[in-house]
């Protein structure tokens, strides 16, 4: 198909001036044509210099001993932590920034996500609805990474990031619409369940190739960086892109960091390293140290955290905000550190490829919500009675809206045919017509009645 390009005189003041900002490379928003040219100038070599001074390698000593770099020598990047596994503070800085009420409201989200995962793998294996994900021994890299957001921020995720959805107000009924694919899913019952989205949210819709997501937050952060430099009224926003250390192994990945670091995008790349990519384990993945070190590889900042320790993520989470801010934009990223306590999906058996006591065992050492409950019941806000009320309330609100969205009509059945073209296309309306005739003739294998409008959408 053929653009219509459109010359620059037809566009309005601002369209013109961000065309031609796109062609710039930008290190900061405020970097003009002239500082570029000056920046790339300081490169040249300087006669008789202790550094190399090629583009490439800007900061490079000269050195007469031959060594080639063995990986085994740098040690491994460290994990930063806030509470233990025992629910005591180890960082003697930390000051909690968040009311009794508020970390209640993010324990309970952590817990209304548990809760739900048990209830929606147990239905898929009862047969009533097709496939889940849960995201058991996770909780806290969700929930505590979202709550350092700011509402306009704007959010990638790849699958296992309900917490995510869940604090920033994605309701029951919205989770379990598109989990049944009911006419009050936005996506009009297309997408596979767990691929939610929300506009309202300014949460992408999930997708399923693995990775796509990086390169769109990265494209996403510097629309985000261009905006605000045209109109300095609108409020500083990040991106958060959500991933899996499986994920990172695809190009996408690498082509997001670069991308991001070259542009200087203020996105947040959250890395969930929970130990498998379904039955691939780290080992077998990869050979560096994690997927941090691959973030200074490409000149980003970067930290790894216990992602079981809701405190030391929502604290990094809130200064990689920060820094994603500062001079005009740029990447963090964080490697969150945790296990995939559950199988891969309702259509992996994760004890062909794992020990059952490797799994228990971490059962049993940590767990990102015990953690939190016993630093909540350390300071008093928490107990055994709080928790069974909880407990009961969450299940019994999810047990509600999980019967009213499975009685829920299905989406109508022209939605099939809509919303690729403006117009249905006379090829379209040929298949639809072909469709209307088909369910015609076998009413006893179509059951048309559980389609909102029935047959009649088929019309013209
Ligand atoms: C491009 C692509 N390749 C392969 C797959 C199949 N696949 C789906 S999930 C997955 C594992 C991803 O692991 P990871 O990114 O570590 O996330 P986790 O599931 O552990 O949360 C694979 C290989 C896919 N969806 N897309």
């Amino acid at each position: 198909m053929r653009m219509k390009r459109v010359p620059l005189s037809g566009l309005s003041a601002p369209a013109r001036y961000s065309r031609r900002a796109l062609r710039q490379p930008i290190l900061s928003p405020t970097c003009s044509a002239k500082q570029s040219r000056r920046n790339a100038g300081s490169l040249s070599q300087r006669p008789d210099a202790k550094h190399v001074s090629f583009p490439g390698a800007v900061k490079s000593a000269f050195s007469n001993s031959m060594r080639f770099e063995q990986p085994s020598t740098y040690p491994g990047l460290p994990t930063y932590r806030v509470v233990d596994q025992h629910g005591a503070v180890v960082d003697p800085t930390f000051e909690p920034d968040l009311s009794d009420e508020q970390v209640v409201k993010l324990y309970r989200d952590m817990l209304t996500v548990s809760i739900m995962d048990v209830i929606m793998f147990d239905a898929q294996r009862q047969g009533r609805l097709s496939f889940y994900m849960v995201s058991a021994g996770e909780e806290a890299v969700s929930v505590a990474t979202a709550s350092a957001l700011a509402k306009e921020d704007v959010i990638f995720c790849q699958y296992r990031e309900q917490g995510v959805f869940q604090q920033r107000g994605f309701t029951l009924s919205d989770f379990m619409s598109q989990l049944f694919a009911n006419r009050h899913d936005p996506g009009r019952g297309r997408n596979m369940p767990v691929h939610y989205g929300s506009r309202e949210l300014n949460i992408h819709t999930i997708s399923s190739p693995l990775a796509t997501q990086l390169p769109q937050a990265s494209g996403a952060a510097y629309a985000l960086k261009m905006q605000r430099m045209l109109d300095q009224s609108i409020p500083p926003r990040v991106v958060a892109a959500y991933f899996g250390e499986g994920a990172a192994s695809e190009g996408d990945f690498h082509a997001a960091l670069n991308m991001a670091a070259t542009r200087a995008c203020p996105v947040i790349f959250i890395c969930r390293n929970n130990g498998y990519a379904i039955s691939t384990p780290t080992l077998e993945q990869y050979r560096g140290d994690g997927i941090a070190s691959r973030g200074l590889g490409y000149g980003i900042e970067t930290i790894r955290v216990d992602g079981n320790d809701f405190w030391a993520v929502r604290e990094v989470m809130k200064k990689a905000r920060e820094l994603a801010l500062r001079d005009g934009g740029k990447p963090v990223l964080i490697e969150a550190m945790t296990y995939r306590v559950s199988h891969h999906s309702t259509s992996d058996d994760s004890f062909a490829y794992r020990a059952r006591v490797e799994v228990e065992d971490w059962k049993r050492r940590d767990n990102p919500i015990i953690r939190l409950r016993k630093w909540m019941e350390s300071k008093g806000i928490w107990d055994e009675a709080k928790e069974k009320d909880a407990r009961e309330s969450i299940r019994r609100d999810i047990l509600k809206a999980f019967s009213e969205a499975e009685r829920e009509k299905k989406p109508a059945i022209r939605g099939m045919f809509e919303d690729v073209y403006e117009e249905l296309t006379p090829d379209l309306l040929k298949q639809m017509k072909a469709l209307r005739k088909q369910l015609e003739e076998y009413p006893d294998e179509y059951d048309v009645g559980e389609f909102e409008g029935g047959m009649e959408t088929l019309d013209k």
